[in-house]
């Protein structure tokens, strides 16, 4: 049984992820066996709750308002709406709910109080309920833990030193501040990154370095590959090569052996092969159902077959 560390150095990361594939896939796969049920993928179901018109120009994202992208700015949902997609999600076999909010912070007042009672209606059926919506005071934290919020999800993005070619109007430490105050709430961590903003593979070893140097581990981890959006400033990025997606998650597993490791955004782009080759690389999460926040998902009749022929079975509701 591997130890869980949380000394890992640049170096060792960048080793691992240059490994021959094989033996880096065999190596996670190793891993993900000593410390988690083989076959088993959790289904987590997004749903947008406030779209667009967000203050912060991360360059990724379709949903800030320093941007001309498609996307349009939308009224927050009602509680019921969101309940209901929870409840139609649940019955599709998702085991848990995730809730996107398009803020730099959380704001008090109205929709604070409804946020608060989405949490607690996702967790009246049974679902675990993650949230994210940006920076939030110890306040803020402590009551979406008492409301029963299993997780609260905030991105690092990238590493400390790309940090500021993506995003300049926040830093790594306001990061880092915010997933203090969540851990110190008792909530779960929900944190990664993105693959494919021109970062360098030391960028990304660097990434995996601070999430893996977190004490504990961020309990589910979500690595997404860039979907790069008209009228973002990272549009003319080109997809990046679904083995790098493939090294990314093994490497994830390796050094956060515990920890879910979700196959996030730009699942659209990668063929059955390529999503079964992160499975064995010890993915044991996916985002599922049609829509991510604002752009494509597979389908969900596609994803049960792919389950289905790869004999993987969902997490079932505790
Ligand atoms: N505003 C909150 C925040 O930034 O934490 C919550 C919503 S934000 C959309 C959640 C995460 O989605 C981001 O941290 C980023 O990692 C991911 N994301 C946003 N746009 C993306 C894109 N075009 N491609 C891949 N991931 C993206
Ligand atoms: C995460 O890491 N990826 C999800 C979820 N956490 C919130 C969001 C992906 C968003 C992709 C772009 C969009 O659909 O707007
Ligand atoms: Fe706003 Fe989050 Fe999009 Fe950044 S990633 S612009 S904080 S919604």
């Amino acid at each position: 049984m591997t130890a869980l560390r949380h000394d890992w150095t640049t170096a060792e990361i960048l080793d691992l992820l240059q490994q021959p594939l094989l033996d880096l896939v065999y190596q996670a796969q190793t891993v993900h066996r000593q410390h988690n049920p083989s076959n088993e993928v959790q289904l987590a179901t997004l749903m947008s709750v406030k779209t667009g018109g967000c203050a912060e120009n991360c360059a990724y994202c379709p949903q800030s308002a320093h941007y001309q992208t498609e996307v349009e700015k939308t009224a927050i949902a009602q509680v019921e709406e969101v309940l209901n997609r929870a409840q139609q999600a649940k019955t599709l076999g998702a085991s848990r709910f995730c809730m996107g909010w398009a803020w730099r912070e959380i704001r008090e007042g109205a929709s604070f109080d409804a946020m608060l009672d989405m949490v607690r209606g996702v967790r009246e059926l049974g679902l675990e309920a993650c949230v994210t919506a940006g920076m939030l005071t110890d306040s803020q934290a402590q009551r979406l833990a008492e409301a029963g919020l299993t997780a609260y999800n905030h991105n690092l993005d990238t590493s400390p030193e790309y940090y500021d070619q993506i995003i300049t109007t926040r830093t790594y430490s306001d990061r880092l501040q915010t997933l203090d105050r969540v851990r110190q709430a008792g909530m779960t961590v929900c944190c990664g990154g993105i693959i494919g903003m021109g970062e360098t593979l030391s960028d990304r070893a660097r990434l995996l370095e601070v999430l893996a140097n977190l004490d504990p581990h961020p309990e589910s981890v979500p690595i997404n590959a860039l979907v790069a959006v008209a009228g973002t400033p990272l549009e003319q990025q080109p997809p990046i090569d679904s083995f790098e997606l493939v090294r990314m998650c093994a490497t994830a597993r390796i050094l956060m052996p515990t920890s879910r490791i979700r196959l996030s955004a730009g699942r659209t782009q990668l063929n059955r092969e390529a999503q079964a080759l992160c499975f064995l690389a010890g993915v044991n999460s996916i985002f599922y159902g049609e829509q991510l926040l604002t752009t494509a998902n597979p389908e969900i009749q596609s994803d049960r077959q792919l389950l289905a022929d790869l004999n993987l079975k969902a997490t079932e509701l505790v």
